[in-house]
């Protein structure tokens, strides 16, 4: 069933988690107020204006530095328990380091914490979504090893002044797209455009950092409010292509080459990287007459060090794509997905108008990604900590009203039928903002910004008031059919 089930009569469980989602870069503007330094989005998006689709950028983004009142009174309109946003690491950290700590900056972000509490909303803190101060990027940034401490000195200014009010820490928010695209692509910043090296260096330093900042929480500030950390790992499905042996192949390695390049290290009971993909790098970099793999190594010591250093599985997921195995080289050479040698397309009968290409409506997608972390990692706890839906605009957003409810269906489904133990979820995003490359032309929030306007007037979406129903009811609203989706004229 496309839908990944009929229409679900269950319900969501008692203490079931439901949030929303923004990051500091997306929505805060002030990018030079109060004290904070340069971030590599504020200097990517600066020095190169052609960068963001629509000419744009963050500088004022939906100025939520100014609006963070309107920010948690909308989280609590919504009924939502708990609001995951992030935590912009230069207003932290003008100079990147802990020799200089910015005031102003915790103060913005404790009173942030403070309104959402008074509003009976557990705040969710991701230490790292994507906005490095740029001073450490000058010095190599998540290739330098260094970075680790750096890292760690960062959070630990953040458990000091926050660990007594703020019970979930996310480490990362998708570090696949920090490396695989801003180290070794070109669509996220640094645009550093090193594929083949730099994805793996970075990789490698960043599951050290998140392993270091685990066991600084673990034995320093876990007790002080019985506190979780974990990190978000973004993943599509993977779906093969036509139901033969060598598409179902390429399908399962996506994956591990993928997710599992982010999520073995961490959440399998082996550690490491997958051996997929150290078989195929190691033997692709000595094919290319390099001295030694392109993909560096973990120790024994280190391997234990990372394993199991998450309390829960936090993963982002919007798409599906159908896989199969390359005929040939794909790729730049080198490359991850050189390496990895395999191609991914998408349906064009699966539904979607949506403002961003990639995201088609796939939502038995989820509940199959769901179902097989389930399976690969040893039923973890799982945190749904994005999922939504991108259109050009409008407060009737049918569209967004629809993949609601048939995300929604498919994760009830994946809940009661195929066991996986899912804690929470929350929608990207809360409201419109900065969408990275895309700018502000795509637009995800279940409340709609007037740009234009002065205050960035939010106002309450469709899919808002759906949203809330939702968690009212801890059910589908009645008016679904999962057979519809006629909202997608695509
Ligand atoms: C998340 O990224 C981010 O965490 C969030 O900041 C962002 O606003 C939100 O989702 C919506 O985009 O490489 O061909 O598959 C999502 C990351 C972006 C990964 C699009 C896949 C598709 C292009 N996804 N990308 S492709």
């Amino acid at each position: 069933n496309f839908s990944g089930g009929l229409k679900s009569n269950y319900t969501f469980p008692k203490d079931f988690l439901f949030g929303v989602s923004t990051a500091a870069y997306q929505i805060e503007g002030a990018w030079n107020e109060d004290g904070k330094s340069e971030s590599i989005w504020d200097h990517l998006v600066h020095t190169n204006a052609s960068f963001v689709k629509d000419g744009s950028n963050g500088d004022v983004a939906a100025d939520s530095y100014h609006h963070y009142k309107r920010d948690a009174e909308m989280v609590q309109e919504l009924g939502v328990n708990i609001y995951r946003f992030s935590i912009s690491w230069p207003r932290i950290l003008p100079t990147g380091l802990t020799n200089q700590i910015n005031e102003l900056g915790l103060k913005y972000y404790s009173n942030l914490i403070d309104e959402l509490i008074k509003r009976n909303v557990t705040p969710m803190v991701t230490i790292y979504h994507w906005d490095l101060p740029q001073k450490l990027q000058n010095i190599g940034g998540w290739s330098n090893a260094h970075i680790v401490d750096y890292y760690t000195d960062y959070a630990k200014v953040l458990f000091d002044n926050f660990s007594n009010r703020v019970k979930y820490w996310v480490t990362f928010n998708e570090p696949m797209q920090t490396c695989l695209e801003g180290y070794g692509g070109t669509y996220r910043a640094p645009v550093l455009n090193r594929h083949g090296i730099a994805e793996y260096l970075c990789t490698h330093n960043l599951l050290k950092a998140h392993a270091s900042v685990y066991h600084l929480f673990n034995e320093n500030y876990r007790h002080v409010n019985k506190g979780k950390i974990g990190m978000s790992l973004d993943s599509n499905w993977a779906e093969p292509k036509t139901d033969t042996p060598q598409d179902r192949e390429a399908a399962e390695l996506y994956l591990n080459t993928h997710l599992g390049w982010y999520a073995n290290p961490v959440y399998s009971k082996e550690g490491n990287y997958p051996k997929d993909l150290i078989k195929l790098v190691d033997e692709k970099s000595l094919q290319q007459n390099y001295t030694r793999s392109r993909l560096p190594k973990f120790t024994p010591e280190e391997v234990n060090y990372l394993k199991g250093t998450a309390d829960f599985f936090g993963l982002n997921h919007y798409t599906t794509y159908l896989l199969s195995m390359a005929d040939g080289e794909v790729g730049a050479i080198p490359s991850h997905e050189n390496d990895v040698g395999i191609v991914r397309v998408q349906d064009p009968k699966w539904p979607s108008d949506s403002s961003s290409t990639w995201l088609k409506v796939v939502p038995f997608g989820f509940r199959r990604l769901l179902k097989w972390i389930t399976k690969t990692y040893n039923n973890v706890p799982i945190i749904v900590t994005e999922n939504g839906y991108a259109d050009f605009s409008g407060l009737d957003d049918k569209a967004r009203v629809s993949y609601y409810s048939h995300y929604l269906n498919a994760l009830l489904h994946a809940i009661h039928e195929d066991n996986s133990t899912v804690e929470g979820y929350f929608a990207w995003s809360l409201m419109d903002n900065f969408e990275w490359d895309d700018g502000y032309v795509s637009r995800f929030g279940l409340y709609l910004v007037d740009f234009k306007s002065p205050n960035k007037t939010r106002t309450a979406k469709s899919s808002a008031k759906l949203y809330a129903e939702v968690i009212r009811s801890r059910a589908l609203p009645a008016a679904y059919d999962p057979e519809d989706f006629t909202a997608f004229s695509g």
